[in-house]
């Protein structure tokens, strides 16, 4: 057996193997493009601007999250317990940004986890953002 033939098998099974710990979108040789979709999503006391978004299944989704003027002190954020979510937004200036895989089909209802917080305390808005994901 050639050194070479011994080089080439070695490089198949890694090949091979990688497929099988980095399945579907994520291998970035696999010539597959992935959808991403990105929001700018503002916060403001009373709602968030937009206040749904809707994604494909599988694709990457990339909020940038801003709190409205004024309202930095606010302790807004976003929360989405059914894609684990959970975003402290500070700054009116500095988009934070959050990104998921919509892996899960379904309505996702988002709300203000960090303003219980702030300065309104239990008086803040219950404010949503719904993630459909079809
Ligand atoms: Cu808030």
């Amino acid at each position: 057996m050639s050194k070479a033939f011994v080089i080439v098998a070695v490089v198949v099974i890694l090949v091979i193997a990688a497929f099988f710990f980095f399945p579907g979108d994520k291998i970035p040789f696999s010539g597959k493009k992935q959808a991403v979709h990105e929001f700018n999503i503002t916060i403001f006391h009373t709602h968030y601007e937009p206040n749904s978004i809707s994604v494909e299944q599988g694709s990457l989704v990339k909020l940038s999250l801003l709190a409205a003027p004024g309202t930095a002190s606010y302790m807004h954020g976003l929360a989405v317990d059914g894609y684990s979510i959970n975003a402290l937004v500070t700054s009116e200036t500095f988009p934070l940004e959050v990104s998921f895989v919509a892996d899960r089909k379904g309505s996702f209802s988002g709300y203000c986890g960090s303003c219980l917080n702030g300065p309104f305390g239990r008086d803040a808005p219950d404010k949503r953002f719904i993630i459909v994901v079809s």
